[in-house]
């Protein structure tokens, strides 16, 4: 079978438990202990040959939309220009990618357009999908912001968070009246360390109340650096954080996904915390690419009580794992530290 976006080997069509389409390839025995998440078979879902000028595609924003599913990608192009594309889905694994990349408007004329953008997360607030990616600048990353209501139009508003900021996400929903935000401070390098902070916002433009969340953990996968993953999902057990943690081994860094249980109202406290990962770097497209040993959990798709999660694969190509949502916050809570 012939697929649009992804898969390049030989697979097998048959129908999965929800309806959708899986693809079973012949050869790959799973590497992976998996817990409360199992792998698309048919991953990786979307590879570098979805865009022509890709040499990887990774690291990207997913949403329901319309009757399907809307994304901002992530392209680094043959030229290492790092760039954001638009794609549409109807079923969030075929996808059509945009060749051309995103062109925002700023709503002052000041606002710098970066050259290099990256790690595109996407949150709806009722009709409004908000876009955060980290920006190269100059004086180091920063926390682009950007917005849009039909993924034709996207308008770039202020920069969320000044240099060094690296990965940043907003909550679904106003919290005691403002928007608000996790993120994570970071270096102009290649940042071996870094705590998840949370901030709130009036009206998206000026950001305070700055509190800590949580940080690395001496030992382990999540002992170098911890990074918000996609949009918290709201559950009567608090806000379910996927987020990456990252171990420096002899080799080099390995990034892993955790999940994290915080308090509704006020979502710096943290009701659960993963000490086994949700996801480790095991298959082969994870272990194998521009940076090895990468999973990077950067969307989730909730539907019928079931979680997506999208997730960047060796710096490379795009995966997909699904579980039952009330499974993972099981998970997460009865698997705390
Ligand atoms: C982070 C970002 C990500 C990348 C990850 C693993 O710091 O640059 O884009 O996927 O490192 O290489």
């Amino acid at each position: 079978m012939v697929r649009k976006s992804g898969q390049t080997y030989n697979a097998r069509a048959i129908s999965g438990p929800l309806g959708f389409l899986q693809h079973t390839p012949h050869s790959l025995p799973k590497m992976a202990n998996e817990t409360v998440f199992k792998r698309y078979s048919g991953n990786p879902i979307i590879t570098p040959s979805a865009v022509p000028r890709a040499n990887s595609i990774h690291n990207s924003a997913i949403v329901k939309f319309g009757d399907g599913y809307a994304g901002v990608f992530r392209v680094d192009e043959i030229d290492f220009r790092f760039v954001l594309h638009v794609g549409f889905s109807k079923d969030g694994i075929n996808w059509d990618i945009n060749p051309e990349e995103i062109r925002m408007t700023p709503v002052k004329p000041d606002i710098p357009i970066p050259a290099r953008t990256y790690d595109p997360r996407i949150t709806q607030i009722e009709d409004t999908y908000y876009l955060t990616w980290c920006i190269d600048s100059p004086q180091g990353p920063c926390i682009g912001l950007g917005m849009t209501r039909d993924f034709k139009e996207f308008t770039q508003l202020e920069n969320i968070m000044p240099p060094a900021n690296r990965n940043c996400v907003i909550f679904p929903r106003k919290i005691n009246g403002k928007y608000a935000v996790l993120h994570r401070p970071s270096d102009r390098g290649h940042t071996p360390f870094g705590d998840m902070f949370y901030s709130s916002s009036p009206d998206l433009n000026h950001w305070g109340n700055h509190r800590f969340v949580f940080g690395a953990v001496h030992g382990g996968w999540q002992s170098t650096k911890i990074g918000p993953g996609p949009a918290p999902i709201e559950t009567p057990d608090g806000w379910l954080l996927i987020y990456h943690g990252v171990w420096t081994s002899c080799n080099g860094y390995l990034y892993y996904a955790g999940g994290a249980l915080l308090d509704l109202e006020e979502p710096w406290k943290v009701l659960a915390r993963t000490r086994d990962y949700l996801l480790a770097p095991t298959e082969p497209y994870e272990r194998v690419g521009d940076v090895p040993n990468v999973v990077f959990p950067s969307a989730a798709v909730v539907e019928d009580g079931r979680i997506r999660l999208y997730y960047g694969c060796a710096d490379t190509c795009i995966g997909m794992a699904e579980a039952e949502l009330d499974q993972v916050v099981r998970f997460v809570k009865e698997h705390s530290m």
